[in-house]
């Protein structure tokens, strides 16, 4: 008995010296989608809650993709701790028992992994996690909801995003969203009594798109509420197949866009992340009720951004603000609360930074850098520039306030000066003044392609 008690003890300090890792993953949520972020009219009473209890990184980047589907990309660059052209090779390693995967590594050190919905990387996911619920594809199936809404439309054939016929989210009777919750909830159930630290991976398929959600929640928002985008723009001007290729992404709503079809997109995205933040909001009740949430960490955030209208573009497949950055959140035993820190940051930074917290050794190898420095004041930035990629078509570099973005295969390039310019509207690239300022950043993104084993560095030509 008494070799028993010692056990649970000693498990009790382990416990204590490895607290709980919650990480909250959305998809698709671009970074002014919070209604804490104060930049748009959209309720997530439960994220500005979490906002208010933990640290935000206002500048969170996703590197970009080496497909259309920035999704993948993201998530195995996340998993893997590899920047966006090393994630493959990291994945086939440790697919070959070369390299360990997150999870993996957390598990290894005695933590209770978990996953519930969207995994999307090629790697079986009850490998990589010892449970799992309801694991989801790349996005939900809907019938119909593409290139629309289009005027003229009959009633009975109109898109609804409470129409459970559509399937979709609605595949199963549930929506995606409550399902995964659910599973959330259900693990947190079990991992209340068990001694030894968890970790959660709890994926959201939203606010992807079919973007549908309960009634109530889209009359939550009335047209009138919603504001048109600052770079709203019928057209794409350089949407020729070469910059911007048009995929699916960009075919939810007509060409060109109208104001009313950007609206009504916007309606149904603000609609489904308003119902997201509601089944957080009941996974951090969950969490509270459980007696752990003392001793556990929660990360939030995204894989990329949206346009959702945006610079006539709906999708993530290009290099502006808004399809690149998401939303991070931190929180922590001992962290300052409603803290907002501006360095830029990776979202895949989550990676190393919980494995840090969890005592292990971040792995050599990891792109990635740990944010507990940033958070104890040790470190001022992570990174001085940020790169961004997507395909052959479009690079991007930030430095400061400064964003280059470049078309290689136009042979063009646009500036930004993000701090006069957030929605980078005023391209300065032809401007005589800046010259140099976009040599300097165009050395810079060189620079940066090498060290990122681009396909495009002049070192790998
Ligand atoms: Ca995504």
């Amino acid at each position: 008995m008494r070799i028993f008690f010692l056990t649970l003890l000693a498990q009790a300090c382990l416990a204590a010296e490895r607290p709980n890792i919650l990480f909250l993953f959305t998809d698709d949520q671009t970074y002014e989608a919070i209604g804490a972020a104060g930049l748009q009219d959209i309720d997530t009473p439960h994220l500005d809650r979490l906002t208010k209890e933990g640290v935000t990184f206002s500048h969170a980047y996703n590197m970009g993709a080496w497909s259309g589907a920035v999704c993948v990309a993201s998530r195995t660059c996340l998993v893997t701790g590899k920047s966006l052209w090393r994630a493959k090779d990291g994945l086939e390693q440790a697919k070959q028992g070369d390299q360990k995967l997150w999870s993996q590594l957390m598990t290894e050190a005695g933590y209770e992994t978990y996953l519930a919905g969207k995994w999307h990387v090629d790697y079986p996911a009850d490998q990589a996690f010892a449970h799992t619920a309801n694991v989801r594809p790349g996005m939900p199936r809907a019938i119909g909801g593409m290139n629309r809404p289009k005027p003229g439309t009959p009633p009975e054939d109109q898109w609804k995003p409470w129409d459970k016929s559509r399937k979709g989210f609605w595949e199963g009777g549930k929506h995606w969203s409550e399902v995964t919750a659910d599973d959330a909830i259900g693990f947190l159930n079990e991992a209340k009594d068990d001694p030894a630290p968890f970790f959660m991976y709890i994926a959201f398929n939203a606010p992807h798109d079919p973007r549908q959600s309960p009634k109530e929640f889209i009359d939550r928002y009335p047209l009138e509420r919603i504001q048109l985008p600052e770079s709203f723009q019928p057209t794409y001007p350089d949407q020729n197949g070469k910059a911007v290729p048009i995929i699916r992404d960009e075919k939810l709503a007509p060409f060109p866009r109208t104001e009313h079809a950007v609206k009504v997109h916007r309606q149904e995205y603000f609609a489904l992340v308003t119902h997201l933040d509601e089944q957080i909001g009941r996974i951090l009740d969950s969490l509270q009720a459980s007696g752990k949430a003392k001793e556990t960490w929660i990360i939030f955030t995204s894989d990329h951004g949206l346009a959702v209208g945006n610079h006539g573009l709906l999708g993530k497949q290009n290099m502006y603000e808004h399809s690149l950055r998401v939303p991070f959140i931190i929180s922590g035993p001992g962290l300052a609360k409603g803290r907002v820190i501006d360095a830029p940051i990776y979202l895949q930074d989550a990676m190393p930074t919980a494995l840090e917290i969890a005592g292990l050794e971040v792995p050599a190898e990891t792109d990635y850098r740990s944010l507990l420095p940033l958070l104890k004041g040790e470190r001022e930035e992570n990174y001085q520039t940020i790169y961004g990629a997507y395909l052959k078509t479009q690079r991007a570099l930030v430095k400061d306030h400064w964003k280059l973005i470049s078309y290689p295969r136009l042979g063009k390039f646009k500036l930004f000066n993000l701090r006069d310019d957030p929605h980078e509207m005023d391209d300065l690239a032809s401007a005589a003044e800046h010259s140099e300022r976009l040599d300097e950043l165009t050395h810079l993104l060189n620079e940066e392609m090498d060290q990122q084993s681009d396909p495009l560095a002049q070192s790998s030509r």
